[in-house]
């Protein structure tokens, strides 16, 4: 009966966030997802998100995989939320791969392969280009 918890934007909900959802909640019974802030979002891609965080976390909870959800102000409070979560496995994409292996200290850190050939950016840009 493990507690999973994972974070992300999610902005424009594509099938790679979708698997990786999927993934992660097949490796215990609870799914857990630190939803990054519209701030936490521009600091790390230079950009704000197309859809605001009220309504990412509202496609998010929807979801019939994730049980509960909740907002990642920062990415320096990791260690706070497994341990304010009772989580037992950190799952990220592998695009973080090595990035948050000091956590193994308060629970498993498992990086999950990225789905290929798709990500927001290029969802945006052809969207961008279809006329
Ligand atoms: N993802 C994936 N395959 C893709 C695109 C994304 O598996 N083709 C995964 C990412 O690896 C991540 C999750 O989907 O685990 C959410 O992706 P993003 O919204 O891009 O997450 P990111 O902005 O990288 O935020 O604290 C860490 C961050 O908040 C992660």
């Amino acid at each position: 009966m493990s507690r999973i918890i994972t974070f992300g934007t999610y902005d424009v909900l594509h099938i790679g966030h979708i698997k990786l959802l999927k993934r992660a909640k097949s490796l215990g019974s609870h799914l857990i997802v630190g939803v990054s802030s519209d701030e936490l979002n521009q600091n790390k891609k230079g950009r704000g998100p197309i859809y605001p965080l009220k309504s990412r976390l509202e496609i998010i909870s929807s979801l019939r995989f994730v049980d509960e959800v909740f907002v990642e102000d920062s990415l320096e409070l990791k260690a706070e939320y497994i341990i304010s979560n009772n989580a037992d496995i950190l799952v990220m994409g592998d695009d973080w791969q090595g990035r948050f292996d000091h956590l193994n200290e308060y629970c498993k850190v498992v990086y999950l392969p990225r789905t290929p050939s798709i990500s927001t950016t290029e969802v945006i840009e052809i969207i961008k280009e279809t006329k």
